[in-house]
């Protein structure tokens, strides 16, 4: 087969691929040169695809229960029993629950089978979890949910913001773009995050400002910029309504206090800006999820407005998206909050979907947002909820409440292609979804711009189109308009819908796209809708014609209390993918980060008691979780931060889902997952090992373990208390060789079959364990003598690589170091050229450049 072109399976930068098949379930994977979001680049977790197509885990039937169905049982059964639910409790005793990680076909058909058949908006997605406030934001200042920013103005501005985005990590290739635009012509670069992430190590000016304190410094820098004479006044007389007392509510206390920094950093920040009128703010989740999150984008845009930062090359407040087509969602109306085809739910509005639709019915107004959604499945409201491409039992905030919620709930399908996931454990009826390159459809990135994702494999078992399934279902329900032969006609009819009745009033209008043929439909080259910079030739979709100023005002939060003196943050690591479902597959990016750590800074490390490298008990209202601990200067003092990824398949502890509160924003209503009241205390194990394996372990029964993939099987790391003989029964059967010592409580065992190395449990109680990099790297092959095994390490001693940095060429941290001090390097590049790290997808370049900032000073110092 030939090389297809499509779009990547992760994050919103939406870059394009090239996949080639290589045989039986294997693809060559590259950058598309041609494609406009990455021109033919991609970050780590694009790169590895490769490793995540194959056949490990997937569901391959439909399941009834824990028995195997077929899709005619599976489909009737998801019919009759919505069918039936709606027939005695009514319309609104039912739920979607969908994902910024279905195809924009499966979101438009979901969608209009619940708003205009069965008749209730109880659809909601995590996209909820995601950019809900921007969404808002934009609806309160433009009148409709538009980005107004595109990538090219990352290359034109002489100024970028980032806020509340680990950019180099989450949106590795708009990254190296805004890298690129530095390299090239100076863009200055600020970072505004409580931590110093690699993004913020990177910046001309890093603000680690107080968690949520975003308000009062951008109603701060909009107080000083007018007081400084430097607002638009033309662009705000031509475009921008402000509402009246708009200026008397902006701060005039000390807003460097406030947000906990210096005032000479607060002073550098607004000079920037004062300096560089051609500005980009990029947001994401540090200012969505947040109890204020809608408040934070609308302070951001009302700057831009104020100061006419937008709708011309290089400047605009731009949130970047998270998923590949959260944005896609957004479009056909997947949210709660918004009817389709970015209209609302005025009775114009919706009887012009439902006359669209021609359908029986219509929602009579928004529906249950997803937080309230799980919220009425616990107080047994809602009976029958279909949840699609999203793992809400670890995702939703206080997970331990959404997994009470799904199991109170009488009918729960889910929708994967994954076979045990920990939300799958909750469901009656389990549908096989065909997974990234098999399916078929649309996505769109941050940028408004929409790519075809394309399949170029059979879809494995008997997984089936999510679109596919949800028409089934309709059909099944008795509902006319489902009848869809393939993606293509789905696309055409949704186009249609944005140029239904559309006098102007919605940008969004893709309808010259509704007569496509399906060939130009499979042949579709990505397009932008609304243009480069919506708003630079037509007016905002208010009445007026005109945007809106948005009084916002900085909320001190109720600082915790005694108990709970600590805040934590959650958020993502550079090579996984939110609950591991895929990446999780890949041994390459399993390397970058082993397991999931409580990052503390070293004098809260100390006043808690906590050791660097052992583990932690984090505790909030919701719940507790073990971390293993990471002593780091970049956390603020009492603060922490834990990763989301690591679920009940992969881990007892780690987990970050329990720990939120379910809070959330008033307006968009999402959670605020990135300030929780919180506390740490030592978890100090009776013992400590590790098991390499082959083949997939036991889950173990112990306080603490996390497992990952390796290049030939599993790393579990294990901690607990008790008895440690039991944990030989994690071994597989075969040849052992053993060493024993129950008394001191060390456990040492290897088991050969055929000479070749099958797995290895290492205990101890009092700590001394061998590094793992030697040993796994022995697994599977023959050639190591046992005494090596049992001692961990080779007769002949090779030099520790130290922790994975570039995951492409398996460099570690030490070899780095060693390569820059001998040979006296200064640059990234030259990194690279001497031992290529960084030198293919790049996603470590950032963390190589940390790691040379002390030899240049060494050298120009
Ligand atoms: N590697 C990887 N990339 C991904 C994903 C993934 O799972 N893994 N997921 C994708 C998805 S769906 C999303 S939504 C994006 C998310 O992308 P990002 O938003 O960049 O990622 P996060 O790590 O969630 O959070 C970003 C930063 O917000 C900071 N923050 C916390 N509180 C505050 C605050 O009060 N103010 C400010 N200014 N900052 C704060 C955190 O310290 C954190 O560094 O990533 C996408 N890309
Ligand atoms: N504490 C905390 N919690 C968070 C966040 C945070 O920063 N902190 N971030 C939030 C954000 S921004 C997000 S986006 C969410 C993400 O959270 P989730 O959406 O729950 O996470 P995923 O692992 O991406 O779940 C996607 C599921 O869909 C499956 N899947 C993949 N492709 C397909 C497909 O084509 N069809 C079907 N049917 N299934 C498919 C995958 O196997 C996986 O099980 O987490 C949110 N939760
Ligand atoms: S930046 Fe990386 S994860 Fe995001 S779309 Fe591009 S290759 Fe995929
Ligand atoms: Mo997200």
């Amino acid at each position: 087969m030939n090389a297809v072109k499509t779009i990547c399976a992760y994050c919103g930068v939406g870059c394009g691929i090239v996949a080639t098949p290589t045989g039986n379930r294997t693809a060559a994977i590259a950058g598309d040169p041609d494609h406009p979001a990455n021109f033919g680049k991609l970050c780590s977790k694009g790169t590895h695809l490769g490793e995540t197509i194959g056949l490990e885990g997937r569901l391959l039937h439909p399941m009834i229960g824990s028995e195997r169905a077929g899709w005619h049982e599976a489909l009737d059964l998801v019919a009759s029993r919505f069918a039936a639910t709606i027939a005695e409790y009514g319309p609104d005793s039912v739920a979607f629950y969908a994902s910024g990680q279905m195809l924009t076909e499966d979101y438009y058909v979901a969608n209009k089978l619940m708003k205009g058949f069965i008749g209730t908006a109880n659809i909601d997605t995590n996209s909820r979890l995601c950019m809900a406030s921007a969404v808002a934001a934009y609806v309160r200042a433009f009148g409709e949910d538009v980005v107004p920013c595109s990538y090219d103005d990352l290359d034109a501005a002489d100024l970028i913001v980032l806020v509340g985005s680990n950019t180099a990590w989450c949106h590795p290739i708009v990254w190296q773009r805004i890298e690129a635009a530095r390299a090239a012509h100076g863009t200055k670069l600020v970072v505004i995050d409580p931590r110093r992430t690699e993004t913020a190590e990177r910046a001309d000016l890093h603000l680690a400002i107080a968690p949520d304190s975003d308000v009062a410094l951008f109603t701060g820098l909009l107080a000083e910029m007018r007081s400084s004479w430097r607002l638009d006044g033309r662009y705000l007389a031509d475009h921008v309504a402000v509402p009246e007392g708009f200026w008397k509510s902006l701060p005039t206390a000390d807003v460097a206090k406030t947000c906990d920094i210096a005032p000479a950093d607060l002073q550098a920040f607004y000079d920037l800006f004062a300096e560089h009128p051609r500005t980009v703010t990029l947001f994401s989740q540090g200012v969505n999820q947040s109890t204020s999150g809608t408040d934070k984008a609308n302070a951001i845009i009302n700057l831009h407005l104020a100061t006419g930062r937008i709708g011309k090359p290089g400047a605009g407040p731009f949130s970047i998206t998270g998923q590949p087509n959260a944005m896609g969602g957004r479009e056909v109306g997947g949210l709660a909050s918004m009817l389709a085809a970015h209209m609302g739910f005025s009775d114009a509005e919706r009887d012009r979907a439902r006359r669209f639709w021609q359908s029986p019915t219509i929602c009579s107004g928004p529906g249950l947002k997803a937080v309230d959604m799980f919220d009425a499945m616990a107080k047994g409201k809602i009976k029958a909820v279909w949840i699609m491409a999203t793992n809400p039992a670890v995702s939703l905030p206080d997970a331990r409440m959404a997994r009470v919620a799904l199991a109170n709930c009488p009918f729960v399908v889910v929708s994967d292609c994954i076979a045990a996931t920990d939300t799958g454990f909750y469901a009656q009826v389990k549908l096989p979804a065909t997974g990234w390159g098999e399916k078929d459809g649309t996505v769109t990135n941050s940028e408004r711009r929409v790519s075809r994702q394309r399949g170029f494999m059979a879809p494995l078992g008997e997984a089936r189109a999510d679109w596919w399934a949800i028409a089934e279902v309709a059909k099944r329900m008795g509902f006319a308009g489902f009848d869809y032969p393939d993606p293509a006609s789905i696309f055409r009819e949704f186009a249609a819908q944005t140029g239904f009745e559309n006098d102007g009033a919605r940008l969004l209008n893709i309808s010259d796209k509704a007569a496509i043929t399906s060939a130009d439909y499979d042949a579709m080259a990505p397009f932008q809708w609304g243009g480069a910079s919506p708003f630079a030739t037509r007016g905002y979709t208010t009445p007026d014609g005109k945007a809106r100023l948005v009084p916002v005002r900085h909320v001190p939060r109720d600082d915790g209390n005694r108990a709970l003196p600590l805040r934590l943050n959650t958020g993502r690591y550079r090579d996984q993918w939110h609950t591991m479902t895929r990446t999780g597959l890949s041994p390459k990016l399993s390397q970058h980060r082993r397991e999931p750590l409580v990052e503390v800074h070293p004098d809260t490390i100390q006043r808690l008691g906590l050791a660097d490298g052992g583990l932690a008990r984090v505790e909030t209202a919701q719940g507790s979780s073990v971390f293993r601990v990471a002593s780091t200067p970049d956390q603020r003092r009492r603060e922490l931060f834990v990763p989301i990824h690591w679920t009940d398949q992969t881990s007892g502890g780690g987990r970050a889902g329990l720990l939120p509160a379910r809070d959330r924003d008033p307006v968009s209503g999402q959670p605020g997952f990135k300030n929780t009241p919180a506390t740490a205390s030592a978890y100090k194990p009776g013992w400590s090992g590790f098991l390499l394996s082959r083949d997939l372990p036991a889950k173990p029964d112990c306080t603490y373990w996390t497992r990952i993939r390796t290049a030939s099987g599993w790393l579990t790391e294990l901690a607990g208390d008790g008895d440690i003989a039991p944990l030989i029964a994690l071994l597989p059967e075969g040849e052992r060789a053993e060493m024993i010592d129950p008394k001191r409580g060390a456990i040492r065992s290897a088991v050969m079959a055929d000479g070749i190395l099958q797995a290895a449990l290492f205990v101890s109680r009092s700590g001394g364990l061998p590094p793992r990099d030697w040993l796994i790297a022995q697994l599977g092959h023959a050639d190591t003598a046992p005494f090596e095994l049992l001692a961990g390490r080779p007769a002949t001693p090779a030099p520790d690589r130290g922790k994975i940095i570039c995951v492409c060429f398996d460099v570690g941290l030490n070899t780095i170091l060693d390569a820059i001090a001998t040979r006296h390097l200064v640059s990234v590049e030259a990194v690279g050229a001497a031992i290529n790290a960084g030198t293919n997808c790049g996603s470590c370049r950032p963390a190589i450049a940390a790691l040379l900032s002390p030899q240049k000073e060494a050298v120009y110092g």
